[in-house]
């Protein structure tokens, strides 16, 4: 459980929950889904990760690597959004007991890829930053791997390390879809589980890019089945800016044109 010392008082105050977290992040999502999945009321402080919100001070006071999500419940803090899932619902809840631990760590696991081609593949079509943001970010953040991702990024990733992404990705899914294939519902069984909320946020952020999902009929499946919850509208859908989401779909159609898109890297090129 990854519950770190707040470093203020001001924090250790805080009574009910806070949840600091960004629209479109993936880990934001995760935790969001499981505080609409359990109906729980808190205190939204939202984070403009364009805007480099997360370099300030005060925030990587809060969060020590300068990431999102952070949580605070009843002044204790917490980091890491695959532990924040899974102490947010009640000991006996379905989202705990039907849930396949292994799941969760794979998706934990998951995330740097999901990141990478999440830049490469759609965020590369916002705004590009100016130098001098780019200076401020690489003085006032304290988070060394995360700068590095930044001048990766504006140096251009590399075909391999894309294409590794890509394969892991892949293989993610596949494991994904063997599963499904018995003909269960949900990732950990018949219910609806924590396993499910972990892998919604990659499923439709691969989806933006145009993933090949048509060759994974059982994981699509699952996913229409899951995106109808009312969770998956209030956590993810509802916190979409209607022109950023159009802008990542012209940039997937564009990039299909183009043949940069991800159907052009590594294994997805056998499809
Ligand atoms: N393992 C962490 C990863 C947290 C993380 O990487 N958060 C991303 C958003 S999903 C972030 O804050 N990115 C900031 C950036 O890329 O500058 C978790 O699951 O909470």
């Amino acid at each position: 459980m990854a519950e770190i010392r707040a470093k203020n008082q001001l924090l250790k105050n805080l009574k009910g929950i806070h949840l600091w977290h960004a629209p479109m992040s993936s880990c934001s999502q995760r935790v969001r889904l499981v505080l609409a999945e359990t109906k729980t009321i808190y205190e939204s402080h939202v984070i403009n990760i364009a805007k480099d919100e997360h370099a300030t001070k005060s925030y990587q006071a809060i969060h020590p690597n300068g990431l999102v999500p952070a949580i605070i419940i009843d002044g204790r803090l917490f980091i890491e959004s695959i532990d924040i899932i899974e102490l947010l619902p009640d000991n006996d809840s379905d989202l705990l007991l039907h849930s396949d631990i292994s799941l969760l760590k794979e998706a934990d696991q998951a995330q740097m890829d999901l990141k990478l081609l999440s830049f490469e593949f759609l965020f590369k079509s916002g705004p590009q930053q100016i130098q001098e943001q780019f200076d401020k970010f690489q003085v006032t953040h304290k988070n060394e791997q995360l700068k590095q991702f930044r001048i990766d990024l504006s140096n251009g990733f590399g075909r391999e390390r894309i294409e590794e992404a890509v394969a892991r990705t892949h293989d993610h899914f596949q494991k994904l879809e063997d599963i499904l294939s018995d003909g269960r519902q949900f990732l950990g069984g018949a219910v609806y589980s924590l396993s499910d909320v972990a892998w919604i946020p990659n499923f439709h952020r691969c989806n933006l890019m145009d993933w090949p999902f048509e060759n994974t009929p059982y994981l699509t499946d699952w996913f229409n089945r899951v995106s109808e919850r009312e969770s998956f509208k209030i956590a993810l859908l509802s916190w979409e800016n209607k022109d950023v989401m159009k802008s990542l779909e012209n940039y997937t159609s564009q990039g299909k044109v183009l043949g940069r898109d991800v159907r052009a890297f590594g294994t997805l090129t056998n499809f």
